[in-house]
């Protein structure tokens, strides 16, 4: 009686710690990188990876997109990761938690969404800028969208940057 005591007990501790470990691991996922990887939208040629990660002064955004034609093109976080639209409508308006009016990636008041443009050369753009806004935590799960036009950084909602023409799912990687 005494030994299934004892293992009634154990069982009982075990369960008790192992329980909120798991909760843990749910709620507060401990990452720094995240990466989405950008697919032709509109007929499109554009393909690219982004990466996004950590650092001490902000996030770092290194993106290489390929496929386009033009120079300027708009770069945003979209609020949702869907990409299931031809036209890359599904991905909604930019990421906005904070309710701003939409602006370039230096402004003070932002959407969090509002990386700017990305610039082209023979077909591809590179982008590397540290983003002080960016809490990548909130990120996740949502859309990186590249347009057709470029975004004046001034025009509601959205920069008026024209057709989407790519479009990727920002996801968790691996350290
Ligand atoms: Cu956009
Ligand atoms: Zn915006």
């Amino acid at each position: 009686m005494k030994k299934l005591i004892t293992l009634f007990t154990a069982i009982i501790i075990i369960g008790a710690c192992a329980q909120p470990n798991v909760e843990e691991i749910i709620e507060s996922p401990e990452f720094d990188h995240a990466v989405a990887v950008v697919h032709p939208k509109n007929g499109s040629d554009v393909t690219g990876m982004v990466h996004f990660e950590k650092t001490e002064s902000g996030v770092l955004v290194k993106a290489e997109i390929n496929g386009l034609t033009g120079t300027k093109h708009g770069f945003h976080i979209h609020q949702f990761g869907d990409c299931t639209a031809d036209d890359g409508t599904s991905a909604g308006g930019h990421f906005n938690p904070n309710e701003n009016m939409h602006a370039g990636p230096e402004a003070m008041d932002r959407h969090m969404g509002d990386l700017g443009n990305i610039t082209a050369e023979n077909g591809t753009a590179l982008l590397e800028y540290v983003d002080d806004t960016i809490n990548l935590e909130q990120i996740i799960g949502r859309g990186v969208i590249v347009h057709g036009g470029e975004d004046d950084l001034e025009s509601q909602p959205s920069g008026a940057a024209g057709p989407r023409i790519g479009c990727g799912v920002i996801g968790i990687q691996e350290n």
